[in-house]
């Protein structure tokens, strides 16, 4: 064969493919939660969604589990445009973006009813947009309510001086280390799957997440104290690669970010639903769930929302503002 026969023949393929019309969009959605998790159950119907009002141009597939990574490194694939859309928790997108840490400092919302009315509003709008308006190659389309984040232990933490010197894992971002050491314990960031051995072993005393979190991955087996601090109320982002967006026609892109609001709807329901059982699924496993004064957790925290919230002074207003 000749060499240009040769390289014809290796082109081929590659030329066929851009000559050819772009059918369908694969969507690979990328969860570290598992099946039946709010998160995942509402962002399967939205690709349900998605391939009907498409007419199978858009084909949706989930892969849940942490199959294709930690939140970190589908972030990554997602940047590439390797993985099409993902969720993930704002506490891993402010090291990268970070202006969006105003959501991700202790105590910057009342209550998770606060935090709801601020995302489905302006400034939560504002926030998505910071994350497509940033150098991250990411279209931030909704929000999914990730509740509220209070300690869970392997001894158990009545009071601020109790958790002196415990070893508590948080995700990996700066504030939350810093947030950490500000009450007394010792911040350790590691990735989420890391979480359930590095318990076990006694790498760490604890870590900090809501019921659900607690009850599906499984920590609760190694931590059988939850106090409720309720510290943190981090909202989850869905984002979409750009590259992937960029390829979407404008009505696709419309509909693509009216099934991601309906989805950030839908989800609160589950979300409330899971939050409940978990409960009672925990406190049926032996987890004693503890009541705290939350005053002296909120005061030892106070230099974390000096550092990271004075840039954000207005916006914080904002927020305290929204009733
Ligand atoms: C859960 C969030 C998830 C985070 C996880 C964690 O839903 O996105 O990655 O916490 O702390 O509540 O790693």
């Amino acid at each position: 064969m000749t060499f240009k026969r040769k390289l014809l023949l290796a082109v081929l393929p590659f030329a066929c493919s851009v000559a050819m019309p772009v059918s369908a969009l694969d969507i690979k959605f990328a969860e570290i939660h598992p099946a039946g998790y709010p998160t995942v159950v509402a962002e399967q119907n939205m690709g349900k969604k998605l391939e009907q009002a498409s007419n199978g141009d858009i084909t949706f597939k989930m892969f849940a589990g942490g199959v294709l990574g930690s939140e970190k490194e589908v972030i990554e694939q997602a940047q590439i445009g390797a993985v099409q859309m993902t969720r993930v928790s704002l506490g891993i997108v402010g090291p990268v973006v970070p202006d969006v840490n105003v959501f991700n400092m202790p105590f910057v919302f009342r209550d998770h009813d606060h935090m709801r009315k601020v995302i489905d509003g302006e400034i939560g709008q504002e926030i998505l947009d910071k994350i497509t308006n940033s150098d991250f190659n990411l279209v931030a389309l909704a929000w999914m309510d990730g509740g509220s984040r209070s300690l869970y232990t392997k001894k158990p933490v009545r009071s601020l001086e109790d958790l002196k010197g415990m070893k508590i894992r948080v995700q990996g971002n700066p504030l939350f280390i810093d947030m950490m050491n500000a009450m007394g314990g010792n911040g350790i960031a590691m990735d989420t799957g890391e979480i359930f051995s590095a318990l076990q072993t006694g790498v760490i005393d604890g870590a900090e997440n809501n019921p659900p979190t607690l009850l599906e991955h499984n920590h609760y087996q190694s931590a059988k104290y939850f106090t409720l601090t309720n510290h943190l109320i981090l909202p989850e982002p869905v984002v979409m690669s750009k590259t992937t967006w960029n390829k979407l026609t404008p009505e696709q892109q419309a509909l693509v970010k009216k099934v991601a609001r309906e989805a950030q709807m839908e989800e609160r329901v589950l979300w409330d639903a899971k939050t409940a059982s978990s409960e009672e699924k925990l406190k049926a496993a032996g987890v004693e769930f503890i009541t705290v004064d939350k005053k002296p957790f909120y005061d030892a925290t106070a230099p974390v929302r000096e550092k990271y919230g004075a840039q954000y002074a207005d916006l914080m207003k904002r927020i305290d503002a929204v009733q």
